[in-house]
């Protein structure tokens, strides 16, 4: 009996994690290219995080998703594959950006979304017309995707297989930021109906919401929340923390069954800090402790580089965070991602020290900063991590807040990343 035709779907990784890749999210990209693939395809998962890739499989196609730090591995895979006579294609964001770059190891290449056109991408392989891109630019303000597929994973693996997204897109077009050029200048959304009835299938537990910005529209976000409440699901995600200007946003965020939420707070201080997605009538501090105080952990990520941060910016940025009381504080160092506006400033200025993308990672500093050199950039980032990570820091945070036992777990997992995590500098 003939099988059918098998495409392997593949996750690089970048480096081995020990016991924490028991606390990762199988990639939503490769749930959504498995979901808008035909049924007669069987669809098989390599996530090297979790496991060796079998190069020897008996595989019709091998579909490799890539964000700029994972290039160089996923171009390594490919080429394993390719020099057997396997065909590959590459996605993701930075095939995207770089396709002309991307295609020296593929067979094809799909820029932007899968869902519009992996399906014409299967059938043109099995006519053997394959071309080397396929793209459909998105357009209007409606999202509609399939519900993303979780049987080709094994759930014990990881923290949870039960993501989704809502919407897709962002207006703001921060500069360092590569979701706008991928993903379009508008928010686009599913129907609340669909995504509640999505919600519905999943077994009560823990679930993510993968969206940019789950709550960027409020009149979109409440009745996904109040549909939440009572299902059983605790969740987290990402928002802009202006979404708390609105009580009753707040309130239905809680009952909803949100456990933890990730905002950009990007600056102290300087021209970043007053980025229209963070400016508004109350002050930071207001508004983390106004979500806070419903019990739901907020994650405050800052950025450190910019053109107008000086050697002073690591110690501001420290007690600012303090003065806010954010529950878990995050820092990053500044990346100009290929395909963002940042990444063109810096080559125009010749400021990028090299183009070694596994290096592209927000850990590394891979440019040239104005006011400090690339060295101390680097020092003050990891200066400013153990001096939030402290035990007495840690301490304080975690009195401030109800639930104290998750914000104390939260921030003993994440002070032992902070610790022992730091890798070379530029
Ligand atoms: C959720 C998320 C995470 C989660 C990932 C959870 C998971 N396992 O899925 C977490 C928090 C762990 C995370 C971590 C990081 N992230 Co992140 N993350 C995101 C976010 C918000 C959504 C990603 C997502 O799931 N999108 C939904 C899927 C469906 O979209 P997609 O990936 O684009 O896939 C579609 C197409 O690209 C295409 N496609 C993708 N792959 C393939 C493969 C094939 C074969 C085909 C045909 C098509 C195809 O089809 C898909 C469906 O339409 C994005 C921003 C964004 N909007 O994309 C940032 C983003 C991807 N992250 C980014 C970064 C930098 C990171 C970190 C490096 C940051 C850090 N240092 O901590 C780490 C790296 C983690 C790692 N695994 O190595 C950057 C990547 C920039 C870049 N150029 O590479 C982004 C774009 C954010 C940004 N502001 O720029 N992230
Ligand atoms: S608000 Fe967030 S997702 Fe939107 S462009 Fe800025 S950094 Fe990217």
């Amino acid at each position: 009996m003939s099988r059918k035709p098998r495409v392997l779907l593949v996750y690089p990784a970048t480096h081995k994690l020990g016991w924490v890749k028991r606390f990762q999210l199988p990639s939503l990209s490769l749930k959504q290219v498995a979901a808008a693939t035909p049924s007669v395809w069987e669809v098989l998962l390599a996530d090297e995080v979790q496991e060796e890739i079998d190069f020897n499989g008996d595989y019709d196609l091998v579909g490799i998703t890539a964000m700029t730090h994972q290039a160089v591995r996923a171009y390594q895979i490919a080429d394993r594959f390719r020099a057997r006579g396997v065909p590959v294609v590459l996605g993701g964001i930075h095939p995207t950006v770089l396709p002309d770059e991307a295609i020296q190891h593929a067979d094809s290449v799909v820029l932007g979304e899968a869902e519009p056109v992996w399906p014409n991408l299967l059938y043109d392989l099995q006519q053997g017309h394959l071309q080397r891109f396929y793209q459909q630019l998105p357009s209007g303000n409606q999202l509609e995707i399939p519900w993303s597929r979780h049987d080709f994973l094994a759930p014990r693996k990881y923290l949870t297989t039960k993501t989704l997204q809502a919407s897709r897109g962002c207006p703001y077009d921060c500069p360092f930021c590569t979701v706008t050029p991928h993903f379009g200048r508008t928010f686009r959304y599913r129907e609340p109906g669909d995504v509640l009835a999505e919600l519905a299938s999943f077994e009560p537990g823990l679930m993510v919401f993968l969206d940019d910005n789950i709550l960027g529209d409020p009149e979109r976000a409440k009745p996904i929340l109040k549909g939440m409440a009572g299902m059983g699901l605790k969740w987290g995600g990402q928002a802009n923390l202006r979404f708390a200007e609105d009580h009753e946003l707040v309130r239905l965020l809680a009952e909803s069954g949100c456990i933890g939420i990730f905002v950009g707070l990007e600056s102290a201080d300087g021209e970043h800090a007053n980025h229209p997605k963070t400016a508004g009538s109350s002050s930071q501090a207001d508004l983390i402790k106004r979500i806070r105080d419903t019990g739901v952990v907020v994650e405050g990520s800052v950025i450190f580089g910019f053109d107008d941060h000086d050697e002073g910016i690591f110690e501001r940025t420290v007690r600012y965070l303090e003065n806010c009381s954010v529950s878990l504080p995050t820092f990053h160092i500044l990346t100009p991602y290929p395909g963002t506006a940042l990444f063109r400033q810096f080559q125009q200025e010749g400021r990028l020290l090299h183009t070694d993308w596994q290096r592209y990672d927000h850990g590394q500093v891979v440019y040239q900063p104005k006011q400090m050199s690339a060295e101390r950039l680097y020092n003050g980032w990891i200066e400013a991590r153990r001096e939030a990570y402290r035990w007495p820091a840690v301490a304080g945070r975690v009195m401030q807040s109800p639930g104290k036992g998750v914000n104390l777990l939260y921030n003993i997992l994440r002070r032992g990343g902070v610790y022992g995590q730091e890798k070379k500098t530029a």
